[in-house]
C-alpha cells in the first residue's frame, strides 16, 4: 500500500511539473484528488490495510493530499504570474512617449501677398475676377493693342499652342474680356498664372504671377489712377510710404507710367535693400488707351479708365525680403514655414 500511495503521489508531482496550463492542471486534480481520483480510491481500500497500521496510512495518505495539492497551487500561482506577465507585455502602452503633432499646412508666401493685395482692392469695392491660362491670341495680344509683327509678340517670349492660342503672357486678357461683356462701370482685379519664355534665375521664371486691375467709368482720370495706387502702396508697405509715377510706355495704356515706392527698409535715405537710390519698382499702369477701349465695344468718348499689373513674386520677394525667386517655387517646407 505504501508503495502504492508514493507512486500515486511521484506521478501527480511529475504531471503537475509537466502541466502546461490551467487546464491540465485541473486534469490532474480530478484524476487524482477527485471523487473517483487514485487517492481517494486507495482511501476506500484501507481495509487492506492492518488495522493497528490504519491511523499512521491514513495520515499519509492525508499528508500526501496535502503535499499533492500544495504544489499544484504553487503552480497554478506560477502559470497565473507567468500569464499576467505575457498580458502586461503584449498589452503594453508607454504614456511617457511624446503625443503626435498635427502638422497643419502654412500658406505660401505668394499666397500670403496674394490675399493681401485682394483684401486692399476688395476693401476700396473692386470685385476679383478670374479667366483662362490659356488664352486667344485675338485676347492676350489684338484688343490689347498688339498687333501682328508688335515686338511685345516676340516668339522668344510667348509660349504658342498654334497661331491662334498662346498661353497668356498677362492677365490683361480677363480684363479685356471683362469689357466685352459690357457691364458698366467695372472695378476689378484679375490675380492669376502668366508664361513667358524666360529663362530660370533669381529674377525670371517660365511662369509666374500677375495681379492687374482695371477701373472703367465716367469721368475717370490719372487723378484717380495715382490716389488709387498711392492709397495701395501705403496699405501694402506702410503709411509712411511715398510713391513716384514715372512716365514710361506700354501699348494698351496712354499715357503710361512705372510706379516706384519709397524704400520701406530706409525710408528713401537708400540702403542695400533698394541699391541705394531710396526707391522700389513695384508696378506698371496707365490710363486704357482709347483704341483698346474702342476694340472692346467700349466708347471712348463716354467712358475713361485706368490699369496697372502688379507682379504678384515681385511682391512677396520685397515684403519677406527674400533675394531669390527660385526658392518661392522649391516647395523646401523650411524655406516656407518661415513666412
Ligand atoms: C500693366 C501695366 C499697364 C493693363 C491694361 C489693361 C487693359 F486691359 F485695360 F488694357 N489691363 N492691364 C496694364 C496696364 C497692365 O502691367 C504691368
Amino acid at each position: 500500500m505504501k508503495e502504492r500511495l508514493q507512486k500515486i503521489k511521484e506521478e501527480a508531482l511529475a504531471r503537475i511539473k509537466a502541466s502546461q496550463n490551467p487546464e491540465a492542471l485541473n486534469d490532474v486534480r480530478v484524476s487524482v484528488l477527485g471523487k473517483k481520483g487514485e487517492l481517494t480510491a486507495l482511501l476506500k481500500s484501507m481495509k487492506e490495510v492492518a488495522p493497528e497500521e490504519r491511523p499512521a496510512f491514513g495520515q499519509l495518505v492525508n499528508d500526501t493530499r496535502a503535499e499533492i495539492e500544495r504544489v499544484m497551487e504553487e503552480a497554478k500561482k506560477q502559470m497565473e504570474q507567468i500569464l499576467l506577465e505575457m498580458k502586461l507585455k503584449t498589452e503594453v502602452i508607454d504614456v511617457t512617449l511624446p503625443a503626435k503633432k498635427n502638422a497643419i499646412g502654412h500658406r505660401h508666401p505668394n499666397t500670403i501677398a496674394l490675399e493681401e493685395v485682394e483684401r486692399i482692392f476688395i476693401g476700396m469695392g473692386y470685385e476679383v475676377m478670374e479667366g483662362p491660362e490659356v488664352e486667344y491670341d485675338l485676347y492676350n495680344f489684338e484688343k490689347l493693342n498688339i498687333p501682328a509683327n508688335h515686338p511685345a509678340k516676340d516668339e522668344q517670349d510667348t509660349f504658342y499652342i498654334n497661331k491662334e492660342i498662346v498661353l497668356r503672357t498677362q492677365t490683361s486678357p480677363v480684363q479685356a474680356r471683362a469689357m466685352e461683356k459690357g457691364k458698366l462701370p467695372i472695378r476689378m482685379i484679375s490675380p492669376g498664372r502668366v508664361f513667358r519664355s524666360d529663362e530660370v534665375d533669381a529674377t525670371h521664371s517660365p511662369s509666374f504671377h500677375q495681379i492687374e486691375g482695371m477701373v472703367i467709368d465716367k469721368n475717370i482720370t490719372f487723378a484717380d489712377l495715382k490716389g488709387t495706387l498711392e492709397e495701395f502702396a501705403r496699405e501694402l508697405f506702410g503709411a509712411e510710404t511715398k510713391t513716384k509715377f514715372r512716365p514710361h510706355h506700354f501699348p494698351f495704356t496712354e499715357p503710361s507710367a512705372e510706379v516706384d515706392v519709397s524704400c520701406f527698409k530706409c525710408g528713401g535715405k537708400g540702403c542695400r535693400f533698394c541699391k541705394g537710390s531710396g526707391w522700389i519698382e513695384i508696378l506698371g499702369c496707365g490710363m486704357v488707351h482709347p483704341h483698346v477701349l474702342e476694340m472692346c465695344g467700349i466708347d471712348p468718348k463716354e467712358y475713361t479708365g485706368f490699369a496697372f499689373g502688379v507682379g504678384l513674386e515681385r511682391i512677396a520677394l520685397l515684403k519677406y525680403e527674400i533675394d531669390d525667386m527660385r526658392l518661392l517655387y522649391e516647395n523646401d517646407i523650411r524655406f516656407l514655414r518661415q513666412f
